[in-house]
């Protein structure tokens, strides 16, 4: 989340000849927001808990200043991050709902947490059809002319830390509506719960001022990261039990089959944060793990751990960029098109390029 993960060449999330970066601030996208009357507020596709917190959060503080708005979500998502909705919130789903119909047309749309295209597949061309209306709030280096107004914060660790300032200016009441609880948990699952070095003092003293507001955090852990299946700690078990060591021990590599997910019922939405368990052994700087999705398409995740004793962090986000992906330098993922063998040789035989 450095500005050097802004460099590179040819990242998927990039659009040629675009540069990524704020246009707006906080105070204008509030004003923008406070003229709006109808909000449709959406995410990147398959949502994770920044992307929902993000959502839910822009919409409880809408909700305050009496601005109508919904959520719309597109594909699959872990249905203990939606438990957090109330009945109050109106969230709506892409394959269910489908985009609003043309009575119902938002005046404003929000894009949060992504401003890439290829993280927008279902509603791209819609969004595209009505540019000069979209705003977006990020945190992510990379990303395309989704929104003609823009905040990009990459020193923020979350998408929700981001919003705060803009629901600062909008005089939202944060324990009002329970808008500190979506926000508190963007800033928790992307921090890793506050472990990842983007976790710096920023992050510690907003987590504070939304405990103050409110907050549960021992209700929302338990609900987030105590509430898994038996078959998420199967697929564990045989993740590790795949476990081995490239470039001298320094980078960890697991695999999870489709046999893997037949045997123990596991679901691939029932798998985040796996690839982090490597990063516990102290000579791991990076860890990979690879999903098969389907025949002929691999899912990775990586993960890597801030530089230390000298040496530097390995960057994920070029590594990912390498198999058309992309995230952050020490959280990333990509898709291949290839069986997972084939996919596992093409990183080995790039990835001591990324460790020093
Ligand atoms: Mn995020």
């Amino acid at each position: 989340m450095t500005p050097d993960s802004a460099t590179g060449p040819d990242h998927p999330w990039d659009e040629p000849g675009f540069e990524y970066r704020s246009n707006a601030t906080a105070v204008e996208l509030a004003t923008v927001l406070r003229a709006a009357t109808r909000v449709l507020i959406t995410t990147h596709e398959k949502p994770d808990g920044d992307a929902l917190g993000t959502s839910l959060a822009l919409h409880r503080g809408l909700r305050q200043l009496g601005i109508e708005s919904h959520v719309l979500l597109a594909g699959p998502l872990d249905p203990n991050l939606l438990a957090i909705q109330t009945p109050a919130d109106d969230v709506r789903r892409f394959e269910h709902d489908g985009l609003p119909s043309d009575e119902a047309e938002p005046d404003l749309i929000a894009v949060v947490d992504t401003g890439a295209w290829t993280q927008l597949e279902s509603t791209r061309n819609w969004l595209r059809d009505r540019a000069d209306r979209v705003i977006g709030i990020d945190h992510h280096a990379r990303g395309g002319a989704v929104a003609a107004r823009r905040l990009v914060e990459v020193e923020c660790a979350s998408a929700t830390q981001a919003l705060v300032p803009v629901l600062d200016a909008l005089d939202v009441d944060l324990a009002k509506g329970d808008v500190a609880t979506p926000l508190f948990l963007g800033l928790a699952t992307d921090t890793g719960w506050f472990r990842f070095s983007s976790a710096g003092p920023e992050v510690y003293r907003l987590a504070a001022r939304l405990m103050d507001a409110g907050v549960d955090k021992d209700e929302l852990f338990a609900m987030i990261e105590q509430n898994a299946s038996p078959a998420r700690l199967a697929m564990i078990a045989r993740a590790l039990g795949s476990l081995r060591y490239v470039s001298n021990g320094a980078v960890a590599v697991m695999r999870l089959t489709m046999e893997d997910f037949a045997e123990t019922g596991a679901s691939l939405e029932g798998l985040a944060g796996i690839v982090n368990t490597p990063l516990e052994i102290g000579a791991v700087r990076a860890s990979i793990l690879l999903t098969e999705a389907a025949k002929g398409l691999t899912k990775v995740s990586f993960r890597s751990k801030p530089g230390r004793d000298g040496l530097a962090h390995v960057d994920v986000n070029q590594l990912a960029a390498r198999f058309g992906g992309g995230g952050h330098v020490h959280a990333a993922g990509a898709r291949i098109q290839s069986d997972l063998d084939e996919a596992e040789s093409a990183i080995e035989a790039v990835v001591d390029d990324f460790v020093d």
